[in-house]
């Protein structure tokens, strides 16, 4: 059986570390409550990207923390990864469930309303709304969706959704808030000089605000 939490989704990016390695920064994020982790490297081998995963999915193994690889489908079925991000430009949602198989996790990134919509077609696990703020760790988005936004897309969406981009402690409630469930967040942890603080503040202000909405 799938069974996954969204609630504080880490997505990496090796540029924003301040020189530590991915291992350190998930391993510290780990312990500081992060439920998913998704291993998005831009400008990188295969070899590398590959090596990388291999890693990581050694280094979450003790929390049974999943490891999500972004856009490549090579490098999640050869990690034998959980599961696979794809954006609206990637791999075809039927195509990655095909050759994933029904058991790993999908989870696409929706930047309209109307993505949303046609994703309400297709049995992916989970959306991501991005960007939910605009962000310096990803300028090439679709407009910001704001928190209207997620409030548009939670209502007509069948899925669970996650919020990304510009997410942090100061804003971090009011994307559970306006319904999502859970924050996806780069630098927010990758960049922290306490990689761990920095994961357990978010948790427990996602902590606080789930019981709010109970
Ligand atoms: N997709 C949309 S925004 C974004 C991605 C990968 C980057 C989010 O980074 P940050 O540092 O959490 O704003
Ligand atoms: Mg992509």
């Amino acid at each position: 059986m799938k069974s996954f939490d969204l609630s504080l989704y880490l997505v990496t990016d090796r540029s924003l570390s301040l020189g530590r390695t991915l291992e350190y920064i998930v391993t510290e994020a780990a312990k500081g409550g992060v439920t998913m982790v998704q291993l998005r490297e831009k400008d990188c081998s295969t070899l590398e990207f590959y090596q990388q995963a291999m890693l990581l999915k050694e280094c979450l193994r003790p929390y049974n923390i999943p490891l999500i690889i972004n856009d490549r489908l090579d490098i999640a079925l050869a990690c034998d990864a959980e599961g696979l991000h794809i954006g609206q430009s990637d791999m075809p949602y039927a195509i990655a469930r095909k050759l994933l198989g029904k058991d790993k996790i999908i989870g696409l990134s929706v930047e309209c309303l109307q993505d949303a919509i046609d994703a309400n077609e297709l049995d992916v696990d989970y959306i991501g709304i991005s960007p939910v703020f605009g962000t310096p760790t990803k300028t090439d988005t679709a407009p910001a969706l704001g928190l209207n936004g997620i409030r548009e897309i939670v209502k007509i969406s069948r899925h669970p959704a996650v919020g990304i981009g510009g997410i942090n402690r100061t804003n971090a409630a009011n994307i559970i808030l306006a319904g999502a469930d859970g924050i996806s967040v780069v630098s927010a942890i990758t960049s922290a000089t306490d990689p761990k603080e920095a994961a357990l503040q978010l948790r427990s202000i996602i902590n606080q605000t789930i019981k709010k909405t109970i």
